[in-house]
């Protein structure tokens, strides 16, 4: 098998020449390649030695499916600390995402060139880890501790630029890279420039402030995360020991969190969120529609963070309302939308303005004619949904796809009042849609192929995490958050209290507590769900007697200042000892009689209640795979991606 690693002398340069699809990760072959191409320049005619990629970006990583098998010699350490030996000037040039061992290889060598458009990172914290090839002690050397902390702690990259404001980059090459880079290589040659090891560069100055700093941050935005604690050990290191012992601090890191729990979960949620996105009886060329306009119906919350989520990929959306009224308040939280992400940085006052400027309204579908998909995003109600279905069947060109965002109804139902179900599909959006990655795709029985991929195709270009789910009452997500639901009211009336179990779940990892997530989206949503259910379809009342006194008791949840918590100004929440007075009558209401239960019991009930309904929607064929299951509760439900999802988890113990 021919190496993924080619040299050849370019006059007096030697370049080495990485070609492993699709990201030139540094596979076994990759890294056995460097070492060759490496040794091989020390004893030809070369003078300094070029190191680039072929395809879409420069190296972007170990190789993360090779983790968890036995190790291959080269290790990557000892690759760079022989890139970084060379007795010749090195030279890395860059482009697409430089990331984690990739960007390594780059601070391994003596000098880096970039294309602007060129990015660079170590994201190895999103998986649990931390730069385990001399990243630790290289970076601080060139960029300072600062700089590096805030690079390697927070996984995001930054741009060609920044790099070169921080002194990781030291010339930026506008046009065709590998020439440019050829060019620059010879110049530095031509110069005399000297082999420069990162190594040898003294350390920035310890300064205890700063690492004390961040070890308090970190214990607040990332608590109990093993790696983020790792890495500030390890960038410590880099100023209060040598290279070398440095590089050993590093290792012992690495280590700990490579075989940590955290790194396995995370590793599995990143190949799970890009197995989600295959479809697996979906033949590979199955033809895609162009999407280049869309028209959602509702100017709700729902349905303008929607309209954002098209916009800001640059597709034109039309909104539709009943009246003009309506329209302008739904574009009037577009526009506060906007100006909220301006304002927290998130988008700068052009781009918001680009983006705005494709959202438009009206009251009149005639004006959704030539539009290319539809997402439906009005309330709740069957009847409603089938009537507005009705109308884009009537209003709508042939091809165009009509979706509905239902989180629970019946998808196959609304299709079927149409002449075209099979262009009809479920797009279930989270709240807040424009900032919520995950995106349910539900496949109705007479959805077409096409339009499948048409959609789980336009769900990457407007940035989302498809997971595909069948019919049933409340697809993936919310028909397991069913059964945890009533978990929790069990557990209100056995003995627990609101604030127990929150604080128990939150401790162990879920991103808010399941009574105040029940506030925030409301308990009288649930109340008139159930009101205009008979008796018999309510299920056990011990399910939703608690939540429904509340409602009765004018306690809707945050939007009226309180639920089973009441809320300041701020929207803090505090225990009310009202709410512990409903919930005694209730259980005694139900005889049951109160006991003290132990954070444990909380968390492994609650789990379960995921996994055991989780395990119904596999075996229904609902979901595709455990791991779409995952995804779900991972981008969807604030589950901790360093447990790597309730399957996965349940899959661990
Ligand atoms: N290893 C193996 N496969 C990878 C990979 C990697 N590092 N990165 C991507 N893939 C696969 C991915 O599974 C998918 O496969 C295909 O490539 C396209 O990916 C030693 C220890 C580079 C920004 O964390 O962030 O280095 O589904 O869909 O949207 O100290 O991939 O097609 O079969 O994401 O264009 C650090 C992870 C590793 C980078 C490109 N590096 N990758 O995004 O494509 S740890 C990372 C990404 C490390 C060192 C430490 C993105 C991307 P398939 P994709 P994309």
């Amino acid at each position: 098998m021919s190496s993924p690693v080619r040299y050849e002398l370019k006059g007096n340069i030697g370049v080495i020449t990485v070609n492993n699809p699709p990201v030139n990760a540094l596979s076994h072959a990759v890294r056995q390649g460097l070492l060759d191409a490496i040794n091989t320049a020390q004893r030809d005619a070369s003078e300094a030695v070029l190191i680039c990629c072929e395809g879409n970006t420069f190296i972007a990583g170990a190789d993360i499916t090779e983790f968890g098998k036995p190790f291959k010699a080269p290790g990557l350490p000892d690759v760079l600390d022989s890139i970084e030996a060379s007795k010749k000037p090195v030279v890395a040039a860059l482009h697409g995402t430089a990331l984690g061992g990739g960007f390594e290889t780059a601070l391994a060598a003596h000098y880096r060139c970039a294309v602007p458009a060129a990015k660079v990172g170590f994201p190895e914290v999103n998986l649990g880890l931390l730069p385990g090839a001399g990243g630790t002690q290289r970076t601080p050397r060139l960029a300072g501790i600062k700089a590096s902390l805030d690079l390697i702690t927070s996984g995001a990259p930054i741009s060609a630029a920044q790099a070169v404001d921080i002194g990781l980059i030291d010339e930026i090459i506008e046009g065709d890279l590998r020439s440019g880079a050829l060019v620059w290589a010879k110049s530095l040659v031509a110069s005399g420039a000297q082999v420069r090891r990162t190594s040898e560069l003294p350390a920035p100055q310890h300064d205890a402030s700063i690492f004390d700093g961040y070890r308090a941050a970190i214990a607040r935005r990332a608590r109990g995360q093993i790696a983020q604690e790792h890495i500030v050990t390890a960038v410590e290191a880099a100023t209060t020991m040598s290279y070398q012992e440095g590089v050993l601090v590093e290792r012992k890191a690495f280590m700990d969190c490579l075989n940590s729990p955290q790194s396995a979960g995370m590793r599995h949620i990143f190949f799970a969120e890009r197995q989600a996105s295959k479809v697996d009886d979906l033949p590979k060329d199955t033809p895609l529609r162009p999407v280049r306009n869309v028209g959602v119906i509702g100017g709700g919350t729902m349905g303008g963070g929607i309209a954002m989520s098209f916009a800001n990929a640059g597709i034109a959306v039309t909104m539709i309302e009943i009246s003009d009224e309506a329209l302008q308040r739904g574009l009037g939280i577009i526009e506060k939308n906007y100006e909220g992400s301006v304002k927290r940085g998130k988008l700068s006052e052009d781009d918001a303005a680009n983006c705005r400027s494709l959202i438009s309204g009206s009251t009149d579908y005639a004006d959704l004619a030539d539009v290319d998909l539809v997402v439906e995003a009005v309330f709740e109600d069957p009847e409603l949904k089938k009537t507005i279905f009705r109308k884009l069947d009537g209003v709508c060109k042939p091809g165009a796809i009509l979706a509905t965002n239902t989180s629970y109804q019946d998808v196959d139902a609304i299709a079927a009042v149409t002449k075209r179900p099979e262009d009809v599909l479920g797009m279930h959006f989270f709240s807040p849609a424009h900032i919520m990655k995950l995106l349910e795709v539900v496949r109705g029985a007479k959805t077409s192929d096409a339009v499948l991929a048409t959609v789980m195709a336009l769900a990457k270009k407007i940035r989302k995490v498809a997971v595909v789910s069948g019919v049933c009452y409340g697809f993936i997500g919310n028909r397991m958050l069913n059964p945890y639901g009533k978990t929790v009211q069990l557990l209100l009336l056995e003995g627990a209290s609101p604030q127990q179990i929150d604080t128990a779940m939150e401790n162990w990892g879920m991103a808010m507590g399941p009574l105040r997530v029940f506030d925030l989206a409301g308990l009288d949503v649930g109340y008139k769900a159930r009101q205009a259910l008979p008796d018999d379809q309510k299920g056990d009342p011990k399910s939703y007697r608690v939540p429904d006194l509340l409602v009765e008791a004018g306690r809707l949840g945050q939007k009226s200042g309180a639920g089973f918590y009441t809320y300041d100004e701020n929207r803090a929440p505090t225990p009310d000892p009202a709410v512990d007075k409903v919930i005694l009558a209730a259980a005694k209401e139900f005889g049951i009689a109160r006991r003290s239960i132990s954070d444990e019991e909380i968390v492994d009930r609650l789990i379960a209640s995921l996994v055991d309904e989780g395990r119904k929607i596999l075996d229904e064929g609902i979901a595709q795979r455990s791991s779409d299951i995952d995804v779900v509760y991972v981008y969807g439900y604030g589950f901790p991606a360093s447990r790597g999802g309730p399957m996965f988890y349940a899959g661990q113990k």
